[in-house]
């Protein structure tokens, strides 16, 4: 049985990855690292949490030592598009958590994940299947961090044996808490604007394609990579993980099929195009397949008709 530290578990994945993860473990055997408010309706109730700024390694090691911790869940990172508006926050957060916690892992004998992105590649990089190793030159300051996440993982792993894992999410849709600065959020928000019968104002350009994912397979891909047997890891940190592909003509046409009067325009955020321009169409993600058996459930037709399920429960 794992004893889990999550930091960062207030945000869009760690909100459902603790639950997830809590029905897995056991609820005690999570542990909910918080900082930044707001917190899930119930956050405090439903298992052990503890206040942990990730900047400050002590705060991190006192929950590992403290709880017996073996496994490490790193959340914490400033999204793409507000990273671009503060570059020295991005960094400062992103490289800053992800360094304490390998230090308090290397010190304590813990495993970590950390997500990597879409975002670490860049426009040099090959758009189309784009292959799990390849040219990793991103020209944003959130691609960076997750570049550098990813090799000093490695570094973690081959210097010292650190056990890193990490996979490369996509944009991730979820009905229940919502993403914040990212390039890839529109594709969370069209959906509540259809549910609410108001018009979507699109930031990303018709013909952008980029891959997305919904939660259920993201919080799956996040725990069966930590629990993958270790001797058929050819990779680590990160694996390309893939599920769907579309451009905002292709969710909106699948929108449609369920609220046919839902009405979408655009106005194109330069700084969001820009991001979204140097990323990649679509990922191979044959080796994740291969190494740890990935295998996504949803579909964009799957994910869009659960969406609007469950979103027109949650507006009324
Ligand atoms: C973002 O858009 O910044 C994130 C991501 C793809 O990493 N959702």
């Amino acid at each position: 049985m794992k004893r889990i530290l999550i930091v960062g578990s207030t945000g869009q994945i760690g909100s459902e990855l603790s639950t997830r993860l809590r029905s897995i473990y056991g609820a005690s055997n999570v542990i909910c690292g918080y900082y930044t408010p707001p917190y899930p309706d119930g956050f405090f109730e439903a298992g052990p949490t503890m206040e942990i700024n990730a900047l400050h390694i002590e705060q991190i090691a006192e929950a590992v030592s403290r709880q017996g911790v073996d496994t490490i869940y790193n959340l914490v990172a400033i999204l793409s598009a507000t990273a671009e508006k503060h570059p020295k926050l991005g960094w400062d957060v992103g490289t800053g958590s992800l360094m304490n916690c390998l230090d308090v892992a290397r010190e304590y004998g813990c495993a970590v994940f950390t997500p990597s992105s879409i975002g670490a590649f860049g426009p040099d990089t090959p758009k189309d299947d784009t292959p799990q190793d390849t040219i990793q030159r991103p020209n944003t300051i959130y691609g960076i961090t997750k570049v550098l996440g990813e090799l000093v993982s490695d570094y973690y792993f081959h210097r010292w044996g650190v056990d890193t894992r990490s996979v490369r999410f996509p944009g991730i849709i979820s009905s229940v808490t919502p993403p914040g600065g990212g390039t890839t959020d529109y594709a969370v928000d069209i959906f509540y604007k259809a549910v609410l019968g108001e018009e979507f104002v699109c930031p990303i350009a018709a013909g952008t394609f980029m891959d997305m994912m919904y939660m259920p397979d993201a919080l799956d891909a996040a725990i069966a990579i930590m629990e993958a047997d270790p001797a058929r890891l050819v990779h680590r940190n990160s694996f390309n993980v893939a599920s769907m592909s579309f451009d905002p003509e292709m969710i909106c046409a699948e929108i449609r099929k369920h609220i046919p009067d839902f009405r979408m325009r655009y106005e194109v955020d330069p700084l969001k195009q820009h991001i979204a321009d140097s990323w990649p169409n679509r990922l191979d993600d044959s080796c994740a397949r291969d190494e740890w058996g990935w295998q996504p459930s949803f579909d964009i037709a799957r994910t869009t008709a659960d969406m609007i399920g469950k979103l027109k429960v949650k507006l009324g």
